[in-house]
């Protein structure tokens, strides 16, 4: 009998975006500044002194990429809420027009049968609250429940999915680390375990003003950076286990690591990190706040690009095992390692025993506009098909997966690389804002329709 090579009835296909990335009309309709409005006008941070001031002009052109997602067959759209589009200072005065922009593109994505799955947080830190402080003050915490409150409070009748917070190890680690992100600061280790612990303190008040005021059953999700992820170089036990260990060892770099911010989350309580002394780091904890983390959510999303390939030294630890010379990479140098859709699904399941979604994954590619008009994009194909493999995989093994988010539905502003790194399924002439879907969208399309069948 045929094999069965489909995913689970209720898997859903989707495509990821963010507002920064996106959206331009960076000061359009009464919108306020965010932190990455500022740092991409400040010369040296972003390449080619590129800025999301237009991006991909979304917030005109939505219905040009409503068409496409229409024709690509997107059962989902995952996009994010920029802050201070909706409170232009941060907190206070609520910005109506704002509001207006993405009632309207939950409007238009339900009108085509596509679900809405929206991202509170991904970087747009309004610039009036990095001047009190940003994540460096507990005040945040308040303005980021006021903040969602509005927003909860605007679209929750019809929005079900919400991912409170992207990847705190870029907003967190990299901003304020000296890491490439905005604002660009390097803040010493108390402060960054300090913002580290607000971050999470908000991402738990938003749990708690979603279960409170929506007003639809609400499926709730978190979604750190899955780049600290080892998988075994065999399907040794002690290679296994040595991998488990590393993924979750919160050692030498504890807020790069997973552990960090989903044990709190999840478990309710900062991870053990042997060897390295964060104690005296920590800042206070008062009696309420592990609470206030883990408030229960009902997924992790998980942005898996790559993994570490890892073994066991024999005496209890985790050797990372140096890719090949020539290996496979992507535009942005990253190693191509399907694995990682099969491994990082099954340690975090196994550690959280909390469903999962692949909130992002994809490749950034040298994508252009061939003589006949088409963009070929063969990489992005084969690339996709070895990775989603990896995936069927672990859900057929029961691993609870509920869906993927390609990232993204087009190429968009990629952060310090401006628009040199393309990661869409759909080609933007940044130029003149006209989109092509690559041969990879018409693909996906496909495997929509088939439910996974034909990768
Ligand atoms: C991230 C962010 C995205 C990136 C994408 C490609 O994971 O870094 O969520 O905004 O653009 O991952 O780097």
């Amino acid at each position: 009998m045929e094999e069965n090579r489909r995913f689970p009835e209720n898997f859903v296909w989707g495509a990821a975006s963010s507002a920064y990335q996106a959206e331009g009309a960076y000061r359009a309709d009464g919108k306020g500044l965010s932190v990455w409005d500022v740092y991409t006008h400040e010369p040296g941070h972003i390449f080619n002194g590129d800025t999301g001031d237009v991006a991909c002009d979304q917030y005109e052109k939505f219905d040009t990429d409503l068409t496409i997602m229409k024709e690509l067959g997107l059962q989902a759209y995952r996009f994010s809420i920029n802050w201070p589009r909706v409170i232009p200072d941060g907190c206070g005065q609520v910005n109506e027009k704002g509001l207006d922009f993405y009632d309207r593109m939950v409007e238009r994505l339900l009108e085509n049968d596509i679900i809405p799955y929206i991202t509170l947080f991904h970087w747009e830190l309004p610039y009036g609250l990095y001047l009190k402080g940003g994540w460096l003050n507990r005040d945040i915490v308040q303005y980021f429940a006021e903040y969602v409150s509005v927003v909860i409070r605007r679209l929750s009748d019809r929005v079900r999915f919400w991912i409170t917070e992207n990847e705190p190890q870029c907003y967190i680690g990299a901003a304020l680390h000296g890491g490439g992100h905005a604002p660009g600061l390097k803040v010493g280790e108390k402060d960054i375990f300090l913002a580290a612990h607000h971050s999470l303190l908000a991402h738990g008040s938003a749990v708690e003003v979603i279960r409170e005021t929506a007003k639809t059953a609400s499926v709730i999700g978190y979604a750190p950076a899955s780049w600290h992820l080892w998988s075994p170089v065999s399907d040794l036990p002690e290679d296994i286990e040595a991998c488990r260990r590393e993924t979750f060892r919160a050692g030498d770099d504890p807020v790069g690591a997973t552990s960090w911010w989903l044990d709190p989350v999840i478990l309710g309580r900062y991870p053990e990190t042997a060897g390295y002394p964060y104690e005296k780091y920590l800042p206070e904890i008062r009696p309420e706040d592990m609470k206030m983390i883990s408030q229960p959510i009902d997924f992790i999303g998980m942005n898996v690009y790559q993994t570490y390939r890892g073994k066991a030294d024999g005496e209890g630890n985790c050797v990372t095992v140096k890719a090949l010379p020539g290996a496979a990479q992507t535009n942005a140098g990253w190693p191509v390692t399907p694995e990682a859709l099969y491994w990082g699904p099954r340690f975090y399941w196994e550690r959280y025993h909390k469903k999962l979604y692949i909130t992002e994954n994809g490749l950034s590619n040298q994508d252009w506009v061939s003589l006949d008009g088409k963009v070929h994009d063969p990489q992005r194909i084969d690339f996709l098909r070895r990775y989603l493999r990896k995936l069927r995989e672990a859900v057929r093994e029961g691993i609870p997966v509920e869906g993927y988010f390609h990232w993204a539905l087009t190429d968009n502003f990629e952060w310090a690389s401006g628009y040199s790194n393309r990661f869409g399924l759909v080609y933007t002439d940044f130029a003149s804002q006209e989109r092509i879907i690559k041969d990879s969208g018409q693909w996906y399309s496909r495997v929509i329709s088939s439910n996974g069948e034909i990768i």
